[in-house]
């Protein structure tokens, strides 16, 4: 008797956690230390319960399928879009993602993004380094951040810690979201209103085929030639090719950016433009924010192993 995946040849270990692509050092080494999770590696299997991947992998239907026996995912990442989560709800598997702990790390580059983008920092730094200063030529005037509008694009937990630090910088907040959020700042429940009444227009809604592309062309031409805009959520919430257009047609005044649609492959016409600040994906990325994520996502392993219930799943 006894199926076939129930026969081990002497030594073979089972671990109940494997790993799905590549992982912070300190994650990695953690997994297996203390749960002995293997790499899931080319076109391997694995019989583990839970799989630890992260926002950059994912765990896709293909995936699954290579894990009959999965009955959890723990994603590194707030966003799990790389995850198949109806197909892993349709198969009765869990999945975790990291809230909470990196919306101040993430919070903190997209007010960068905002003075960044407004104030010409960047390109200023620029400007100095080829000697243009120091040749006599003067920087340009630049756009006051104090005062303006910032419409925020999706206020959850980490839209709403951009718009406390936007607001105690003076700026006037609104924001658009599916739902009012019944907070102090006004709700414009149609995009295109609140891109006619902001200066910089700061995207933080989570990504997926439900945003995809929702910054379209006539939000950008909404926006406007003297306004901005920031993106520390997807590059697939913003349609890429109308920001590209847009830039070059003088249709908004710049773009900071810490996202792409087709990561770390960045649109070659952005590279050669001076009114765009381009990030590779950092805004998570201070020592302390990765650390309680990596934390967070071994918390979850471990409930999950000890409980059957995991400790952040996602709504
Ligand atoms: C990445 C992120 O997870 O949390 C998210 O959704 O995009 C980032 O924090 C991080 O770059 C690791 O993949």
């Amino acid at each position: 008797g006894g199926s076939r995946s129930a026969i081990k040849t002497e030594g073979e270990h089972v671990s109940r956690v494997v790993r799905v692509g590549p992982l912070m050092p300190y994650l990695e080494e953690a997994l297996v230390r203390d749960h002995g999770a293997p790499l899931l590696a080319g076109s391997g299997t694995s019989d583990a319960e839970i799989a630890v991947t992260s926002y950059g992998t994912g765990v896709t239907a293909e995936t699954m399928d290579r894990l009959p026996r999965l009955k959890a995912i723990a994603s590194f990442g707030v966003g799990y879009d790389t995850t198949d989560v109806a197909e892993a709800a349709r198969r009765g598997i869990s999945v975790a993602n990291t809230p909470h702990v990196l919306d101040d790390a993430v919070a903190e580059v997209a007010v960068g993004l905002v003075i960044d983008v407004m104030r010409g920092l960047s390109e200023s730094d620029r400007f100095v380094r080829r000697g243009a200063w120091a040749a006599g030529e003067r920087f340009r005037l630049t756009r006051q951040v104090s005062g303006a509008r910032a419409g925020i694009v999706g206020l959850g937990r980490i839209g709403t810690a951009i718009a406390r630090r936007l607001a105690a910088l003076d700026m006037q907040i609104g924001y658009y979201s599916r739902t009012d959020k019944g907070v102090e700042w006004p709700f414009h429940p149609d995009l295109l209103t609140l891109a006619k009444a902001s200066d910089v227009l700061v995207v933080v809604t989570a990504g997926g085929p439900e945003t995809a592309g929702l910054i379209s062309a006539q939000v950008l031409e909404a926006l406007g030639p003297d306004s901005f805009l920031v993106n520390v959520a997807r590059g697939s919430v913003v349609d890429e090719d109308a920001l590209v257009a847009a830039l070059e047609a003088g249709a908004i005044a710049g773009a900071g950016l810490d996202v792409y649609a087709d990561e770390p492959h960045v649109p070659p016409a952005l590279l050669g433009r001076d009114d765009v600040v381009l990030l590779p994906h950092l805004a998570s990325g201070t020592t302390q924010t990765r650390q309680a994520m990596a934390d967070l996502v071994l918390a979850n392993v471990a409930c999950w192993l000890e409980t059957g219930e995991l400790v952040t799943p996602v709504d």
